[in-house]
């Protein structure tokens, strides 16, 4: 998991969470997490079918909703801190299917990686508009101690612009993802290779 992680944003997105997904893919983003609100089971079900068969050559992540998840033969799903257990999350999706843990803290990190968690999602690191219960700015060095203690692969999120991203990448971060930065840009892609480009000069 390296470079920039993609997640859907259908209120921000310009051209629709079909377009930007290209886009994403044709930028060669690894990771492709559907997040979506306000709509019904069946609703995400169905556009989550469609970006399953648009994202063969990425990991394709459902946020929150195991059930989606399954339904579409998606990788995997990104879960909170709210949401069922990572370990709950193993069960119903064998151990073949990526769990990804939002945490905001050293303990939830380590307690995420005890119950089996492939990746971290670490946040928000920056002060955000995009979540409106994201919570407080957590700083960069929160990622380097996360790094330093745990070792599963860390993807920065929450307030990141091609401004900061450099001092995020420095601090250890494996992935990183900025919605708004990316999402409301006419050019997703050519948006999505700047980010990109910051992980090869590392
Ligand atoms: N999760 P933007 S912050 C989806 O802290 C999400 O876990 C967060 O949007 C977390 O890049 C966030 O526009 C929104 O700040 C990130």
């Amino acid at each position: 998991m390296k470079g920039y992680y993609f997640i859907t944003d259908e209120k921000l997105s310009f051209k629709g969470n079909i377009s930007s997904v290209y886009a994403a893919i044709d930028a060669g983003v690894q990771v492709i997490q559907y997040r979506s609100k306000d709509i019904s089971m069946q609703q995400m079900i169905n556009e989550a079918a469609k970006l399953r068969s648009i994202t063969s050559k990425a990991i394709f992540l459902i946020n929150d909703y195991i059930d989606v998840a399954l339904a579409v033969d998606a990788d995997g799903v990104h879960l909170g801190q709210n949401d069922i257990s990572c370990k709950e999350a193993r069960k119903r999706l064998g151990s073949y299917k990526k769990i990804g843990i939002s945490v905001s803290s050293l303990e939830q990190a380590k307690l995420a990686q005890e119950q089996g968690a492939d990746y971290l999602g670490v946040g928000p690191v920056f002060c955000t508009t995009t979540k409106s219960d994201a919570g407080a700015p957590l700083g960069i060095e929160l990622i380097r101690k996360i790094k330093a203690e745990v070792s599963l692969p860390v993807v920065a999120i929450g307030g990141i612009t091609l401004d900061n991203a450099p001092r995020v990448i420095a601090a250890g971060a494996d992935a990183l993802c900025a919605i708004s930065a990316v999402a409301s840009k006419a050019d997703v892609k050519e948006e999505i290779l700047k980010f990109q480009k910051l992980f090869v000069k590392v």
